[in-house]
């Protein structure tokens, strides 16, 4: 990522086609879009952005996907064209978030020998009921095009899990410094390539930590295996956590997410069980910005120095960016966003 940010700098220096970046101003990070392509174009041209030379860009200023592009809302076509289009001209850089790497992980096979010592293929995420769904618009949306779907499960595969631009930290749910450090150290920094997604399948193997951690964030177990079911339908039995809670003594503490907790469980103490899970971003860090989490109301940072740009937009929430110029300390005034019309 070092490497894009040096190229983005060279072509700002040595403008291609015309464009120059030379008075970068910084990036607006844009939240999960969920298929919402025509409330991102309104997004963008409210933000300065113009379609100009086959994508939308912006004079001085980059875009930044944090991931979720695809599944769920009307215009999942449309939203990839755009995202797409302003990663290849240099106008936007896009990491993945749990709905693409469930699209890879949904489409990549693997061998498998089994009992009888026959070789077979299987999906690295089966295609049972709860997979299926999760895809299901963005296949259907996409039956009249397998070639062109084809051609976004290749460029998924090229995004990165997180991204370290001047000074601050984009990933889709959690930034963990032990997942990014060893995938520094041990891997190829943030990219996958099909032997990472393969030995996801491996629950307990670092590649499968490092995925679940960064896109999909931290959570904890329900006591005594209880179960919840979520607005999105969906029933678990864990809630997700804050990955930067200090000194947390109760479920009230740490739980982040859309649906609240049963009120018995607000103050479930926490024991060491339960914060050998927990991170804790402290406030010296860059700044970092997530989407995920289906957050509702007005805009605004959850720390200073964490913001979630995810406002629910397929839910006719809002469609969210945060407007970043280098600041340490995030600032409400830098959210802009568009409402989604139902
Ligand atoms: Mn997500």
């Amino acid at each position: 990522m070092r490497d894009d940010l040096d190229s983005f700098q060279r072509s700002a220096r040595k403008p291609k086609s015309g464009h120059s970046y030379s008075n970068q101003k910084g990036y607006d990070i844009i939240g999960d879009i969920h298929g919402c392509g025509d409330t991102l174009i309104i997004l963008l041209l409210k933000m300065g952005y113009q379609h100009e030379d086959g994508c939308y860009r912006h004079p001085q200023r980059k875009a930044v996907f944090v991931g979720d592009i695809i599944d769920r809302g009307p215009h999942i076509l449309e939203a990839l064209a755009v995202v797409k289009a302003m990663v290849d001209n240099g106008a936007a850089l896009c990491i993945l978030g749990n709905h693409e790497i469930n699209a890879l992980a949904y489409t990549t096979q693997r061998p498998v020998t089994n009992a009888e010592n026959s070789l077979h293929r299987e999906f690295v995420r089966p295609h049972n009921a709860r997979n299926n769904r999760q895809i299901s618009e963005t296949l259907t949306q996409f039956a009249a095009y397998p070639e062109l779907w084809r051609t976004y499960l290749d460029w998924f595969m090229t995004l990165p899990l997180y991204l370290e631009l001047d000074g601050m930290r984009v990933v889709h749910a959690c930034w963990d410094d032990n997942v990014v450090n060893r995938l520094v150290d041990d891997y190829n920094g943030p990219y996958i390539d099909k032997a990472f997604l393969i030995a996801t399948c491996d629950y307990t193997s670092f590649e499968a930590r490092a995925i679940d951690t960064l896109t999909r964030g931290t959570d904890l177990p329900l006591p005594n295996k209880r179960k919840m079911t979520g607005s999105d339908g969906l029933t678990r039995g864990f809630f997700r956590t804050k990955f930067w809670a200090s000194n947390p003594k109760s479920f009230k503490d740490v739980v982040f997410q859309p649906d609240p907790l049963p009120d018995d469980l607000l103050d479930h103490p926490l024991d060491a069980s339960h914060t050998q899970h927990l991170l804790e971003y402290a406030s010296h860090e860059p700044p970092v910005f997530v989407g995920h989490y289906w957050l509702q109301g007005k805009p605004k940072p959850v720390k200073d120095n964490i913001a979630c740009v995810d406002y629910s937009a397929v839910k006719y929430g809002r469609m969210v960016a945060y407007r970043y110029t280098g600041e340490q300390t995030l600032n409400e005034d830098h959210f802009e966003w568009v409402y989604v019309d139902p």
